[in-house]
């Protein structure tokens, strides 16, 4: 199985870390294709950036699947661009958030999510009630950590997330965790054998899920929300990101009237 793996932020050295816990879970046989967004923020951590973000994840999957990507893996924590993706897509998309709080879910009746700035904890928590789990997520915390800041040794950004793993255990009643960032990937298992629980990272989450849907047949569903967007013109500097058809798109009349007597 070919798996993209999509680092929405631009930081190739982040994508390398994400690369490296994809890699490790991954199963005998699955090629793991590590992608840096062509354009963006050099880290994500608030409502702009993610929107920023988006395009970059779109232009990735769009040319992964011209390149036969089975499944597409967005590793980015806010999960940026995951619907719009899925539209697009014929492979399945998963995104790490969604991953790892449903495998958290397997696991223990109640989890917490460690993230980075306390700035972007809204983020993630939009993300529990829109994945349902408000229910089993029992509190997302943040350490403060910029993104960039989990790689440099100064920061000791183990230790610092290990202490608000610790307070998580103690204090929400808590009995799993889920790491809230992809550059917190290669913490996983050093963290788990430290705190005695789970600790999930997405982007290894992300890759076992793809390759059960793989493995079961599985893809997103054409059906309704997530069918290929409609055909219809994009002006400015976007314009080329209109969709171009093929497969099963749908013309709105308003858009074929738009798109002249010869669009075909
Ligand atoms: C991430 N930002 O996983 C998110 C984490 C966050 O650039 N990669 C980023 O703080 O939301």
């Amino acid at each position: 199985m070919r798996i993209q793996v999509i680092n929405p932020n631009t930081t190739e050295s982040m994508t390398a870390t994400i690369a490296a816990a994809a890699r490790a879970a991954a199963a005998p046989g699955t090629a793991i294709v590590p992608v840096t967004a062509p354009t963006g923020p050099v880290s994500i951590e608030g409502h702009y950036e993610e929107a920023i973000a988006t395009i970059g994840v779109l232009e990735a999957v769009r040319a992964g699947e011209a390149d036969g990507a089975e499944a597409h893996v967005i590793a980015c924590f806010g999960d940026p661009g995951l619907l719009a993706a899925r539209e697009i897509a014929r492979a399945p998309v998963i995104g790490i958030a969604e991953a790892a709080m449903h495998l958290a879910s397997l696991v223990a009746t109640g989890f917490s999510v460690i993230t980075t700035l306390a700035r972007t904890r809204v983020i993630a928590e939009n993300l529990v009630f829109a994945y349902g789990m408000e229910r089993r997520c029992r509190r997302v915390r943040a350490t403060d950590l910029p993104v960039l800041g989990l790689a440099d040794p100064a920061a000791d950004a183990r230790g610092v997330i290990a202490t608000e793993c610790r307070r998580a255990l103690a204090e929400d009643g808590s009995e799993a965790i889920v790491l809230g960032c992809a550059g917190m990937a290669d913490l996983a298992a050093a963290l788990s054998d430290e705190l005695g629980v789970p600790v999930i990272d997405g982007v290894g989450a992300a890759v076992k899920l793809a390759e059960a849907l793989g493995a079961l047949g599985l893809a997103t569903s054409k059906g309704r929300d997530l069918a290929p967007p409609g055909i219809k013109p994009y002006r400015g500097f976007l314009a080329h990101m209109a969709p171009r058809g093929g497969g099963a798109a749908q013309r709105a009349p308003r858009d074929r009237a738009l798109a002249g007597p010869d669009a075909a």
